[in-house]
């Protein structure tokens, strides 16, 4: 296999600075450990590898000589009374995945955690400074995670597909079984712990037959196993749960949650899953969403539903990760009342507070489903008394499948800062599902994963850029995009200004340029039905799927304003609602999936909509030859691997950039009658 491709960001290259060698090596000779686990063993051996590949020299480990080793990691309880450096008052005060790094006066470097888990964090982070090649003379860190769950959701299924996976198969999975093959599971925890991640669900939200069976002795004992691996890089495992599972594996007749022998079925259960994993995290649950068994079939609602399974789980410390996923999707398309953006919020708003303390509900970034640009869904402030978590989508679904370039990180970064008002002006994202503006129990962001079994573990290597940044920016959501890109690439490409410079414009111009060629304004969808790549701009126009542009000949858009249209623009608070509502005030970006207006409206930038349609494709196009050009200047300076990855991808999206360009001119020119002021060519 090819080493650099797999590595992703954990490359530890070999310092060849000759300077900063002399400078530092001492640092480096030895480390000491103090405590003894499966998370601090990890930390070690990562320390270990690190140290090895980046000085070429092997530390000399030490079992207790505190006073000679250069390195010492452990834990706070059991180190600080050795050493008078550590402020106690401050450490006391850190939450349990806190860590400090210090050099102390010997110039010993301390790493210590509240936790062991946080050690394993400390260690990566002095191995990220190492990699950056970063000053390391005088350090005084303190970090803290910002949010508690930080988290992964597989869509991996048991037969090794998965879905909406673009990376190869599953690296969990093959024929219908857990494979047995359990060192790339090692590898996948390893990158994830090193950017923080604490919880992973390892199936599919989609549970089917077999996957169902999960939480059955047929599987629960692979399935620890796995829970074993993870928990030694401190993840959490999660599982899927198939809300008909009392009728589908436990031969009862109805899986109500208000049925005695459900409620006692579940209690069964969730003490079965406890013997095989002690620390299991919980259940994630797609109910009553695109033909999933829920409560509704009993004519129970969601709060029924997820409480059911909170109290199995309670005396365990599990947790109900219950989506919000929820819509009607066998809509009339000529029922023009119903509006799929409302679905959530209509569902979930007033159910505020009947939860249990140990559910949270997870919430999609958008009211629709991660298109590549849509409004912050109106659930965020809205559950004042309900646990709540953010879901971000790093497989590219909608965004490219991993053939077109697409970085993420400056998305979720706007839906992270956007302020909701919930509570008066700074009432952003951040600060709703980092748990502190209510004051949340249990709180976080998830995402649905981007990686399979192909070699670079994500298709394109630089949607690598995508896993990683999504675990720094949830670990600090402060940290800007421009910081994390810059990180990502000196880890992945090393040191080389020219190189750090060209990929950093590509990745922080992607989701622009895949915004201008694909579907405009706000609107949405346009894309194959099912696959969902490419263009096809009435592919879910007369579907059952509640996803409408309404184009006709004189205008486009869904109105959802207050007194005209579907009224969702009502979900926000203000000044939000008053902003969306008002074609005045609607931003740009957005207006069409607020308003119908006519070809001729004129966009705050002067332009009217047909001319920003046309403007943008083209420009679009224009924008992924150049990001060829670009890429093209650094062949000979990467590994001939990567690059020659990453440029077959690029030949691809182009590819897809000029059909979306053509069709949608083309359509928009049918429909409109209207020629492009810069007569291009439009068919
Ligand atoms: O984005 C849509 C996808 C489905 C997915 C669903 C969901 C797992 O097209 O493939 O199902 O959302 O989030 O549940």
């Amino acid at each position: 296999i090819n080493e650099k491709s797999y590595a992703c960001w954990l490359q530890y290259e070999r310092i060849e600075d000759r300077e900063w060698l002399e400078n530092n090596k001492s640092r480096f000779q030895s480390i000491v450990v103090i405590g003894n686990s499966p998370i601090l063993n990890s930390a070690l051996n990562e320390l270990n590898l690190g140290i090895r590949s980046m000085f070429d020299n092997e530390p000399t480990l030490y079992k207790k000589r505190v006073e000679e080793a250069s390195i010492i990691i452990g834990i706070y309880d059991e180190i600080h009374n050795q050493f008078k450096e550590l402020d106690t008052n401050r450490m006391e005060e850190l939450n349990e995945e806190s860590y400090i790094i210090k050099t102390i006066k010997n110039e010993s470097l301390l790493l210590v955690g509240k936790s062991d888990k946080a050690v394993l964090y400390a260690v990566h982070h002095l191995l990220r400074l190492l990699q950056l090649r970063e000053p390391i003379e005088h350090l005084d860190i303190v970090e803290s995670p910002k949010n508690q769950l930080r988290m992964l959701n597989q869509w991996d299924n048991m037969d090794g597909s998965i879905e909406r996976g673009y990376s190869g198969k599953s690296i969990f999975y093959e024929n219908n079984r857990i494979t047995k093959n359990l060192g790339r599971i090692k590898d996948y925890a390893r990158f994830l712990s090193s950017v923080g991640i604490n919880a992973i669900s390892i199936n599919n939200v989609n549970v089917w037959k077999l996957e169902t069976k999960l939480i059955t002795n047929e599987f629960l004992p692979d399935v620890a196993n796995i829970a074993d691996i993870f928990r030694s890089y401190g993840i959490k495992i999660f599982l899927s749960i198939n809300f008909a599972s009392p009728i589908e594996i436990g031969q009862l007749q109805t899986a109500d949650p208000l049925d005695p022998d459900v409620i006692k079925w579940w209690k069964n259960k969730a003490e079965e899953i406890y013997n095989f994993i002690p620390d299991f995290g919980g259940f994630v649950v797609k109910a009553d969403s695109e033909h999933r068994p829920g409560p509704f079939t009993y004519n129970r609602n969601h709060a029924d539903g997820a409480n059911l399974l909170a109290n199995a789980l309670k005396p365990y410390g599990g947790l109900v990760i219950w989506r919000c996923f929820v819509y009607n999707c066998l809509q009339d398309w000529r029922d023009r009342s119903t509006d799929r953006a409302k679905a959530a919020y209509d569902h979930f708003k007033p159910l505020d507070g009947e939860f249990l303390d140990n559910v949270i509900l997870q919430v999609k970034n958008g009211p629709m489903d991660f298109q590549v640009r849509e409004p912050v869904s109106p659930l965020f402030g809205a559950l004042e008394k309900t646990n709540q978590m953010l879901e971000f989508q790093i497989t590219q679904e909608y965004t490219g499948q991993q053939k077109d370039l697409c970085f993420l990180v400056p998305l979720w970064k706007e839906v992270l800062e956007y302020d909701t008002y919930a509570k008066g002006k700074g009432s952003k994202v951040k600060s709703i599902v980092d748990g502190s503006l209510f004051g949340f129990k249990y709180s976080g962001i998830c995402a649905v994963s981007n990686i399979g079994d192909d070699e670079n573990w994500t298709g394109h290597t630089l949607a690598q850029a995508n896993l990683y940044g999504y675990g720094r920016l949830i670990w600090n959501p402060d940290l800007s995009s421009e910081a994390i890109t810059e990180e990502w690439i000196r880890m992945t490409f090393g040191e080389d200004p020219f190189i750090i410079e060209q990929i950093k414009s590509m990745l922080l111009e992607s989701w622009s340029i895949y915004e201008n060629y694909t579907a405009p304004l706000g609107i949405g969808w346009m894309v194959n039905p099912g696959h969902h790549y490419g263009p096809n701009i009435d592919g879910y126009e007369y579907s059952v799927w509640g996803t409408y542009h309404f184009a006709d000949r004189d205008g486009i858009g869904v109105d959802r304003s207050i007194d005209t249209g579907t009224g969702y623009a009502n979900q926000y608070f203000s000044p939000n609602k008053e902003i969306y509502n008002s074609l005045d005030t609607c931003p740009d970006e957005l207006l069409l999936f607020f308003h119908h207006v006519p070809y001729g409206h004129k966009l705050k930038t002067g332009v009217t909509v047909i001319q920003h349609i046309y403007d943008t494709h083209f420009k679009g196009v224009e924008q992924v030859d150049k990001l060829i050009k670009k890429w093209s200047t650094l062949k000979g300076k990467i590994d001939e691997a990567r690059y020659s990855n990453v440029q077959e991808r690029l030949i691809l999206q182009l590819d897809n950039a000029k059909a979306w360009r053509d069709q949608i001119n083309t359509y928009f020119y049918r429909k409109s009658g209207i020629a492009d002021e810069k007569k291009r060519k439009i068919y």
